[in-house]
């Protein structure tokens, strides 16, 4: 008899909707299971735009982590395309990740979400977010919301933030997660094209720059990444736009000062990218009135 026995490993693989109200938390949590900068975050809502995939591995197998901007109730065209962006995540899905922020008691916008992920159909985990800065009441407050809205759901505190209570919601999330090949290679976190991640990565430091309605009122495209063989260096050149003149006063900043912040800031991650090249930021901000409801602009930034 031959000594091989194949040893039969069942992996896992799914691919999980994290779904929520705007800052509870989503991107970050991601980013803390994927270890990367998979997702910006910011501390105004509304930060996420896309459909955003972190992958995480581990001997267990795969889990496919869909990021979505955070569902806010407002019939503004803007807005409506978020909001069917989170939707859509919702039905091509193994499970739901819901994540609640126990600083925000739960009002009419938690209700929807609640509607709309139970009128999915998927199974649900649930995580109550910032247990760091949210009082216990708090947190005891909306565990017992959840478990009156949503029985027999597990609902785990956490810290996203932090990285406390999130292993308890890979255990569950893997325990609800079907048997199959790994769908990604072990080492990736992220699927985004690089033009993508590179724009995302200005756009968080633009956003961290200014305060009030400007940071909805920006967005960022990259026209150019070019690759120098001869002095080893690669040249981004990116477009701040943002609706008004005013806005962009704001953002280039006297003598240029905003502009460069945002260049320095979001440098120190772009470079990750390129970790054995030298890198050239070349950064404008430009006027586009009313993007906003330019279906045109938005179809291509949001899709
Ligand atoms: N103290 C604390 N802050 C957190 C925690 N998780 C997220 N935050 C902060 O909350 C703010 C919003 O976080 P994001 O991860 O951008 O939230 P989001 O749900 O992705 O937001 P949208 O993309 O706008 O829907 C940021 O300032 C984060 O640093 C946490 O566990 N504890
Ligand atoms: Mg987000």
């Amino acid at each position: 008899m031959s000594d091989f026995f194949p040893i039969l490993i069942h992996m896992k693989c799914a691919s999980i909707a994290i779904i929520g109200r705007p800052s509870s938390g989503k991107s970050t949590l991601v980013n803390t299971i994927c270890e990367g900068k998979v997702s910006i975050t910011a501390s105004t809502p509304q930060t996420t735009r896309n459909a955003i995939r972190g992958i995480y591995t581990d001997q267990r197998g795969q889990l496919i982590l869909t990021d979505t901007p955070g569902y806010h109730i407002s019939e503004r065209m803007m807005n409506l395309k978020l909001q069917e962006t989170a939707s859509l995540a919702l039905k091509e899905t193994d499970a739901v990740l819901y994540v609640v922020d126990a600083l925000r008691l739960p009002g009419e916008e938690e209700e929807t979400i609640i509607r709309l992920i139970k009128s999915a159909g998927t199974p649900i985990v649930a995580a109550v977010n910032k247990t760091d800065i949210a009082s216990k009441s708090l947190v005891d407050q909306t565990i017992e919301y959840l478990a009156s809205r949503l029985p027999g759901v597990p609902v785990f505190p956490i810290s996203a933030k932090a990285d406390t209570g999130v292993d308890e919601v890979l255990i569950a999330l893997f325990a609800l997660a079907p048997e199959g090949e790994l769908l990604y290679p072990e080492e990736a976190y992220t699927d985004q094209p690089l033009e993508f991640r590179i724009a995302e990565m200005i756009r968080e430091q633009a956003i961290a720059l200014v305060t009030e309605e400007i940071p909805h009122a920006i967005f960022v495209e990259v026209s150019d990444i070019e690759y120098s063989e001869a002095d080893q260096t690669v040249w981004v050149r990116a477009f701040i736009n943002v609706e008004r003149e005013t806005q962009k006063g704001i953002l280039v900043g006297r003598g240029g000062e905003g502009i460069k912040t945002i260049r320095v800031q979001s440098f120190k991650n772009i470079k990750k990218l390129f970790p054995n090249k030298k890198l050239q930021i070349d950064l404008r901000v430009k006027v586009q009135p009313k993007w906003r409801q330019n279906n045109h602009i938005l179809t291509r930034i949001l899709s």
